[in-house]
């Protein structure tokens, strides 16, 4: 198949587009570099030192025979040359992970909050509409995330996307039908994904467009079988107070010897899966493509759910960290369980890689081999949800 992968240099889209291109897809990346602009603008980077694009589609080739397209441009604001490269690619499939993801960079100010729902939400409007006016009937698959569920505990194992609901009728019967489950993003963010999941829904019904939405959880890990061929093609690796997720994190923050950032009291219950899942779930997602016709297919893309002083402590207990409870910088439930179906991936073959059989080796050796990268005054979390938060943490 023909492949395009908007966000193709970034921390899933890399390790995808590779995955996809071994499998025998026809890739071509489109991205705007920005997360490696964002990474100048907060001062950090990259545990991992990763080697410009351009650098990495020369060692991909050299290692593996294969040729993997780019176009640099933004999704976002540059709809004419979108428009020409779909056109001129004509793909069968098209990978969306082109949007600022990170809900503390989202939530910084005003500033931070315009930017994510202009990127996010102009963006993937950007593609849907080059894909009515180019007349493609291209598959879109989008990275969402299950946080557009919102996290409050619920009587039931969350849904793949859809609800269905009862309500009496005008003459007294009742009437049932699916709805997208009720939204509840917790930051600026997730609400942008909130907002795409109703462009989907738009679009489908009527321009027909074939859409695939996964809602996937946090991703732990930093390489695939494909990015460790060459230290050319390693991933990048996350570990500042914006964009470091908590798993990879807490895990480097065990190999430097650096306490355990736990926010508030831990009891946030959040859902995992390892990027190798990742990468695995794109692909089937990809080559299943012809199972979508009508609304937008939904597969609730995660392994498992876990609570976040269990994984802290997972950490102490089989690392010897400590940890340190800050006051948490964001505005969510201090306290919420959490579980969710995927029985869509599962059925496509999706046999998830658990935090406690995969955890420790990978990321420790990474962090550990790159610990003289990381700068500790990055680590701390310094983005508040409003001024309350702000004077907690001064208090603290
Ligand atoms: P990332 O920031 O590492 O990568 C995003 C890529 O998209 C970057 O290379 C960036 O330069 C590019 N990009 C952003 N805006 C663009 C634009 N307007 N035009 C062209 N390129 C643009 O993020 P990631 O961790 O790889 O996440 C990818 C997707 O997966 C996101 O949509 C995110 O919401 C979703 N997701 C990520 C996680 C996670 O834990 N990392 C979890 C669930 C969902
Ligand atoms: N947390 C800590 N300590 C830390 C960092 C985070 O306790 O040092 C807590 C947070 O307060 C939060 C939880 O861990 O309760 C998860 O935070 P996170 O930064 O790991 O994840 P999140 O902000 O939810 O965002 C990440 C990705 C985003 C994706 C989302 C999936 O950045 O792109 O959509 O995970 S989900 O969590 O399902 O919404």
């Amino acid at each position: 198949m023909k492949v395009v992968v908007l966000g193709g240099d970034g921390f899933c889209g890399w390790p995808s587009a590779v995955h996809l291109s071994r499998a025998g897809h026809d890739v071509t990346i489109v991205d705007n570099l920005v997360r490696r602009r964002m990474d100048d603008e907060l001062g950090v980077q990259s545990l991992t030192p990763i080697t410009t694009l351009t650098e990495r589609l020369a060692c991909w080739r050299e290692q593996t025979g294969l040729t993997i397209g780019f176009e640099e441009l933004d999704v976002a604001h540059e709809y004419d040359r979108l428009l020409a490269v779909l056109g001129g690619v004509r793909p069968d499939a098209i990978v969306h992970f082109a949007e600022q993801r990170s809900a503390p960079y989202s939530m910084k100010d005003s500033a931070h909050k315009r930017y994510t729902i202009d990127n996010n939400v102009n963006g993937t409007h950007n593609v849907l509409a080059a894909l009515v006016e180019a007349h493609l009937d291209a598959h879109l698959v989008h990275l969402g995330t299950t946080g557009v569920y919102g996290y409050e505990t619920t009587p039931v194992d969350l849904p793949e996307g859809y609800l269905e609901v009862s309500y009496p009728d005008r003459s007294g019967g009742t009437v049932t039908r699916e709805i997208l489950y009720p939204s509840r993003p917790g930051s600026i963010y997730h609400t942008t994904k909130s907002l795409d999941q109703l462009l989907f829904q738009f679009y489908a019904e009527y321009d027909d467009v074939r859409i695939t939405d996964l809602h996937q959880g946090i991703v732990w890990g930093t390489q695939t079988d494909d990015t460790r061929l060459d230290d050319r093609l390693i991933n990048r690796f996350d570990y500042d107070g914006d964009f470091g997720t908590v798993l990879n994190r807490f895990l480097m923050q065990a190999a430097i010897g650096y306490p355990l950032t736990v926010h508030g009291t831990g009891g946030q219950t959040r859902a995992f899966i390892n990027i190798q899942d990742t990468v695995r779930c794109v692909r089937m997602a990809v080559e299943s493509g012809d199972q979508v016709r009508g609304r937008p297919r939904i597969m609730n893309q995660l392994a498992e759910t876990l609570r976040v002083l269990d994984l802290a402590h997972l950490i102490e207990q089989k690392l010897g960290a400590t940890i340190q409870y800050v006051s948490n910088p964001r505005t969510e439930a201090a306290e919420n369980d959490l579980l969710m179906r995927n029985d869509h991936l599962r059925a496509l073959g999706f046999d998830p890689i658990l935090v406690e059989e995969g955890l420790m080796t990978e990321s420790v050796e990474i962090a550990t081999r790159y610990a003289d990268r990381c700068d500790r005054s990055k680590i701390l979390a310094q983005s508040y949800w409003n001024d309350k938060r702000r004077d907690a943490a001064r208090d603290v």
